[in-house]
């Protein structure tokens, strides 16, 4: 069985909900080959990874790594080839009725015993507004996930409030950010290995911690619309921070009408 094409059905689903989970297009073989790259990152994660929950009062050197961020692009050149890659283009493309180009990937592993949540933003609130409407990510676990491991959650119809204002999360040394949501509205999204989640740029969502006894291992895949030009004119939360050399800089902006 071949990888398979956006369906009416799965088309009308996400441009209601701003979100979608896909059951099984990933062959497992595809999912074991990559999930060898991704423990390589976890191997040598201090040489290759972020810690994205960076606790404050941590050094550098001894970061906790409750979320290991990294991409599997860095030992895996070849993977910018791999059918998966060329699937997550043209189903994307099918679902936000653009033509959507990889941009980037991520690995985001939670290990069992200290992990953080990933709390609720929207993908618009790291990319700024360059990318208003023109971003989609396909999450792909590569383990079950549920609610004890750290699965997603997603706000229904989140796509259409708008870039909600975000904030730094507490205690975090990081980049990470988080905003306000109506939990009234979430739907928690368990899913098998080989399943794939995809979600609009401006949906809300979040993943809890792991509290399960393995690693709670996933690829996400960031996509824009074709020639979009990626992240820019950012909000005026967005800060980078550099784990090498631990230098923070707030790269955001409000614009007249914000202030
Ligand atoms: O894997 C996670 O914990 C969160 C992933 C996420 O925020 C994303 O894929 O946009």
């Amino acid at each position: 069985m071949g990888y398979p094409q956006a369906s009416p059905e799965h088309v009308e689903f996400f441009r209601e909900h701003g979100y979608l989970v896909v059951r099984n297009p990933i062959p497992q073989a595809d999912l074991d080959q990559l999930e060898r790259y991704c423990d390589l990152l976890i191997e040598r994660k201090h040489e290759l990874a972020n810690d994205w929950a960076w606790t404050v009062g941590e050094s550098k050197e001894n970061r906790s790594f409750r979320i290991v961020q990294s991409s599997p692009t860095k030992v895996w050149p070849e993977i910018a080839g791999q059918p998966y890659r060329q699937w997550l283009a043209a189903f994307s493309s099918s679902l936000m009725g653009l033509d959507m180009a990889f941009w980037y990937d991520q690995f985001l592993g939670k290990p069992p015993g200290n992990s953080a949540p990933t709390d609720w933003h929207q993908d618009e609130g790291y990319w700024g507004r360059n990318l208003y409407d023109a971003g989609i990510t396909g999450w792909i676990p590569l383990q079950d996930v549920d609610t004890a491991n750290g699965c997603m959650h997603f706000i229904d119809r989140g796509h259409t409030l708008g870039v909600l204002p975000h904030r730094l999360v507490e205690g975090v040394q990081s980049d990470l950010l988080t905003c306000d949501v109506n939990e009234r509205d979430m739907v928690a999204c368990p899913m098998h290995r080989g399943d794939v989640a995809f979600h609009h740029s401006k949906t809300p969502h979040m993943s809890t911690a792991n509290l399960g006894t393995g690693w709670r291992k996933a690829v996400t895949n960031h996509l824009q619309r074709r020639g979009a030009g990626g992240e820019g004119d950012h909000y005026p939360w967005r800060v980078k921070v550099n784990q090498r050399t631990g230098e923070r800089i707030a790269i955001g902006m409000s614009t007249p009408e914000e202030k």
